[in-house]
């Protein structure tokens, strides 16, 4: 028969094939990542106890004490942009120290380590000091209290007064009752991972983050934020 000595020769060649793909993907899995999981560091967690009850369909479910959020991909380049960069709000009554606390790399919950706006639709404003590719935007606002902060909307622009060019990177505002349009992300419960936003390679200057009261009372805190990028 020289059917079976065929079908072995096809058998040996798919074989071969078989392998230099192998090789090959070996090869490329062996080349320098071009991606990296983010791993800001961490404050030690702030709330021990019992969830509260939020139930909104809007809403994350709580992920559990102490489980990670999933892990935020960025470039392998991708650095801290962020820290001691100058913050502004518009809540008049704030101090230069209260706002400094943003990005003075203290992420640690205590009650004079944070910034505390107004109640109301409220936002601060981080300057970068030069354009620059935005790969996540961190917010650390954990409390004593589990606590889901209202209408929380992450925006990056080149324009000071966020009038032009401005790209929303988070917005779980479901109602717009920010009146910064409808927002699709879920609300969700501050923890000391922190929230973890993909800046997608947006480049701008200027991150500004709005929020409108929590779960626990009309005010609108912040502990730190951090910027990374390129
Ligand atoms: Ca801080
Ligand atoms: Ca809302």
């Amino acid at each position: 028969m020289i059917v079976r000595p065929l079908l072995e020769k096809c058998n040996r060649r798919i074989l071969a094939m078989g392998f230099a793909m192998l090789v090959l993907a070996m090869t490329a899995t062996c080349e320098e990542p071009k991606v990296k999981a983010l791993t800001p560091t961490l404050p030690k967690p702030t709330f021990e106890g019992t969830p509260i009850d939020v139930r909104s369909p809007h809403r994350e479910a709580y992920r559990g004490d102490n489980v990670p959020p999933p892990p935020l991909l960025v470039p392998t380049g991708t650095r801290l942009l962020s820290g001691g960069c100058a913050v502004r709000c518009n809540d008049d009554t704030v101090s230069p120290r209260d706002l400094a606390l943003v990005t003075d790399g203290d992420k640690q919950y205590s009650p004079s380590a944070y910034l505390e706006l107004a109640p109301g639709v409220r936002w601060i404003q981080i300057d970068l000091g030069t354009n620059a590719a935005i790969h996540a935007v961190c917010l650390w606002r954990e409390r004593p209290e589990q606590c889901v902060y209202r209408d929380t909307v992450v925006q990056v622009s080149d324009d000071p007064a966020f009038e032009t060019g401005v790209v929303t990177l988070f917005n779980n505002d479901y109602d717009n009752s920010a009146g910064l349009g409808r927002g699709n992300d879920k609300e969700y419960f501050e923890d000391h991972f922190g929230r973890r936003i993909a800046g997608n390679g947006v480049r701008a200057r200027y991150v500004r983050i709005t929020s409108n009261g929590n779960t626990s009372d009309p005010y609108n805190h912040y502990t730190e934020v951090e910027v990374f990028g390129e």
